[in-house]
């Protein structure tokens, strides 16, 4: 069975971008792949290090995964700082990465502002522990939102690096597999995952400018919708988005340049399991005042379980915890098994 891994930071509320690009993928993934999901904690200290509600933030992201419907005992929940080994590979990655790959990291851009002398070397190395996080794992499939696929693309050049520079000892242990890489064979130890990016909505935008992504760290609640937001913020919301005053096309083609419009249709499809071609057949021709309160209910009916189940969860943080722990226990073995294997490769003494 493929191995998928992906992760969430505790770093505030959940949104419907964290949900559609990678929660409700990784609920549609559980049947026939074998999947490791990660409340990525120790991610969360790279913008900011003093986080007074941790715990909380990670149980309310633990909630959210068995509330959209993870089986925590067919699969593996866990959290991050539980696994020690997520941060020793990532040493190992920071020694195979180069500065000049990380260099182009966009998200670094983004999140360390103007003043990039003042972003903590975390943040700066925040890939090379993504790679580390699904590579401990060699997990090969990872569902997330489209903001993250320059990160699967350096996990894959530090994958390539690590299998190329260490391949005649990867033979000589006779750890490694037999991968292609296009079309050349390559002996590897570690595979070339391949990021799971697809779906109408790969990067949901704010709802009040449809060329910005949907983002915790927008100052304005109004921009996203939460996973804790009850029914009538969200008809709120979604009454307020921003939107052009010409109709729906009929085709997907009509929505370019139609950044509000384009994202809106893309949302609706995402929640209803559709393609956006599927939603204009139904809408084209329509106006806002038709569409919107349709994608009310629709975004209603499918988040309001998830928001009550969320809820009822939080109350009892001991259950909680105690999936935490016995994902950490079965995750931190298999991820002990990598790296006495990394070891053996790179030669060390163990
Ligand atoms: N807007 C989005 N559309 C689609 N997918 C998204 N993801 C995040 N935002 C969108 C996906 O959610 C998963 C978890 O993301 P994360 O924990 O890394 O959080 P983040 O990307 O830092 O979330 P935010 O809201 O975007 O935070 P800030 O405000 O800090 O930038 C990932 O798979 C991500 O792709």
């Amino acid at each position: 069975k493929p191995l998928v891994f992906s992760g969430v930071q505790p770093t505030g509320n959940l949104h419907l971008g964290n949900y559609l690009g990678a929660i409700r993928k990784f609920v549609a993934l559980q049947d026939n792949n074998d999947c490791i999901y990660c409340v990525v904690d120790l991610h969360a200290l790279t913008a900011q290090l003093v986080h007074e509600d941790m715990r909380s933030q990670i149980r309310s992201i633990t909630a959210a995964f068995l509330a959209a419907g993870i089986d925590p005992k067919k699969h593996i929940v866990f959290n991050q700082s539980a696994v020690p080994q997520h941060a020793e590979l990532a040493w190992i990655f920071n020694c195979v990465a180069r500065i000049g790959w990380m260099n182009r990291m966009t998200q670094f851009k983004d999140k360390a502002g103007k003043d990039r002398e003042q972003a903590s070397l975390g943040l700066y190395a925040y890939p090379s522990l993504m790679a580390a996080d699904i590579l401990v794992y060699r997990a090969t499939h990872v569902p997330v939102g489209e903001d993250q696929k320059q990160h699967l693309e350096l996990t894959r050049d530090i994958a390539m690096k690590f299998n190329l520079d260490f391949m005649e000892r990867i033979r000589a242990t006779g750890l490694g597999i037999d991968i292609k890489v296009g079309d050349e064979p390559v002996h590897a130890y570690f595979p070339m995952v391949e990021p799971m990016i697809d779906g109408p909505a790969p990067r949901v935008m704010s709802l009040k400018d449809g060329t910005k992504k949907m983002s915790k760290s927008d100052p304005s609640d109004l921009s996203r919708i939460n996973l804790m937001d009850d029914a009538d913020a969200i008809s709120k919301k979604i009454r307020k988005a921003k939107t052009d005053p010409d109709a729906l096309p009929g085709e997907v083609d009509g929505l370019k340049g139609r950044p509000e419009a384009d994202n809106l249709v893309g949302i609706f499809a995402a929640l209803a399991d559709r393609t956006k071609a599927d939603v204009l057949g139904d809408f084209g021709g329509q106006q806002f005042s038709v569409f919107k309160p349709a994608l009310v209910d629709l975004a209603v009916e499918v988040l309001a379980p998830i928001n009550a189940e969320m809820r009822r969860l939080m109350d009892d943080p001991g259950h909680i915890d105690a999936v935490l722990r016995d994902g950490g226990e079965r995750a931190r073995e298999r991820a002990e098994k990598t790296m006495q294997e990394v070891r053996d490769i790179i030669g060390f003494v163990q």
